[in-house]
Order: structure tokens, then C-alpha cells, then sequence
């Protein structure tokens, strides 16, 4: 039974969780972190010394955080060669996508956009620096719309470990008030998405509690 401690608002947990719906595992999660704390017992900090969900534990094995680092165990220990691919160089092309989606997708959203937008209360906005960010992300769309242009998914024509890396800020992307580019292959990819089961259940999650008010 695998064990998970984060809340369901936190975007790594939802990627966690997203992957764990897409390999049918079993799992009990607690929400930990933010408003719900927890992330800065003894207990916690033993299984993860920063302090951050999530935090997975797999039966007795030790503990793991990083969120890359828990996906790619858990793809490699129970998913199928078409998710994870056994061969190295088929592989490196999955993660080749899932690595440039986390530091240039996921990472160039979740602080600079969707935290200042949802997480800073509207008087302290900062629309310009807003706008930067979101030019600074277009930049990295424009590849994916490039990418999604040639096959259904963003490593190819297969859905992959990637497509958690990349996807799993979409639901929030379409969601909050910015503007946002025309890029039909990113629309057809997000719509069929938002068929999948464990992404409606992981991902499309109510996040008003993070919201930050005047
Ligand atoms: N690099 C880490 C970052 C983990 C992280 O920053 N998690 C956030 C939530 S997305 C967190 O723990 N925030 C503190 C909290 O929720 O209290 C990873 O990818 O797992």
C-alpha cells in the first residue's frame, strides 16, 4: 500500500496523485501542508527534512520526496514499457519532456503565475510582473504547441510519465483570469485530458482555499 503525505491543492501532490489514478494503485494519502500543517513535526521532518509535501512511502521502504523522483520510481516499479519505457533511448525521450516540463512549464506557472494571481491578495498584485511571467511561459507553450502539433501527447503519440509532468498545471492554466494565447493543439490536448478519470479526480481540484484575499 503506498502512503502519501500532501494536500490535494498542493499542484506536486495533484501530479503525485495523478499518476498514482493513472497506475491504479492503492494508496491512503493525509492532507498535510499549508492549512492544514503538519509538515514541520519531528515526525514529518525525519521523513523529509524540507519540509515539503509530498512525501511518499511505498510499504517499508524509506521515505521519498521530489516530486520527479517519486514518479519516476513509481513508473519504473509499476508501470507499463508504453508509460515508462524499458529501452534507455526511449526513456531518455519520456523524460527528456517530463524534466523541460517541470522546470519550464510547471515551475514557470505555479510561483510566478498562479501564486501571484491566486495566492497574493488583489491589492498587492503585481500586473506587470504578472505579464512578465506569463510571456516568460508563452515562450515554453509556443514548444509544446509546436510538439502537440505532431503527436496526441507531449512526448509523442503515447501517454507517458511526461504527460503528468506537463499536464498536471493545466487545469489551473485554462482556469484563472490571465491571457492567454490562441494554441488549438494545447486545447485539443487539455480537452482530452480532462477525460481521464484520474485527472478529473487529482488534478480539476477546487483550489479556493489557497486563495488570498483583501
Ligand atoms: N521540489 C519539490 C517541491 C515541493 C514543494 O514545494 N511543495 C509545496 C507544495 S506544491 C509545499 O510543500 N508547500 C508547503 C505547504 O504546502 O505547506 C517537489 O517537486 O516535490
Amino acid at each position: 500500500m503506498l502512503e502519501i503525505w500532501g494536500r490535494r491543492t498542493s499542484s506536486n501532490v495533484q501530479a503525485l496523485m495523478w499518476c498514482i489514478g493513472e497506475l491504479g494503485l492503492p494508496y491512503k494519502r493525509h492532507d498535510v501542508g499549508h492549512i492544514y500543517g503538519g509538515n514541520d513535526t519531528p515526525e514529518f521532518l525525519v521523513m523529509n527534512p524540507n519540509g515539503t509535501v509530498p512525501v511518499l512511502r511505498d510499504g517499508d521502504y524509506e521515505p521519498l520526496w521530489e516530486t520527479g523522483a517519486i514518479l519516476r520510481y513509481l513508473a519504473d516499479r509499476y508501470g507499463t514499457p508504453a508509460f515508462w519505457p524499458k529501452d534507455s533511448v526511449a526513456r531518455a525521450r519520456v523524460d527528456k519532456w517530463a524534466e523541460w516540463s517541470k522546470l519550464n512549464i510547471a515551475m514557470a506557472f505555479t510561483q510566478p503565475i498562479f501564486w501571484k494571481v491566486v495566492r497574493t491578495a488583489p491589492s498587492k498584485q503585481d500586473p506587470a510582473a504578472i505579464q512578465a511571467a506569463i510571456a516568460h511561459l508563452d515562450h515554453f507553450l509556443d514548444i509544446a504547441e509546436v510538439q502537440l502539433s505532431r503527436g496526441s501527447y507531449i512526448s509523442g503519440d503515447t501517454f507517458t510519465l511526461a504527460d503528468i509532468q506537463f499536464g498536471h498545471v493545466l487545469f489551473r492554466y485554462f482556469d484563472i483570469p490571465i491571457t492567454r494565447q490562441d494554441r488549438p493543439c494545447l486545447r485539443r490536448y487539455y480537452d482530452a485530458l480532462t477525460a481521464r478519470p484520474a485527472f478529473r479526480e487529482h488534478v480539476m481540484v477546487d483550489y479556493e482555499e489557497l486563495r488570498v484575499v483583501d
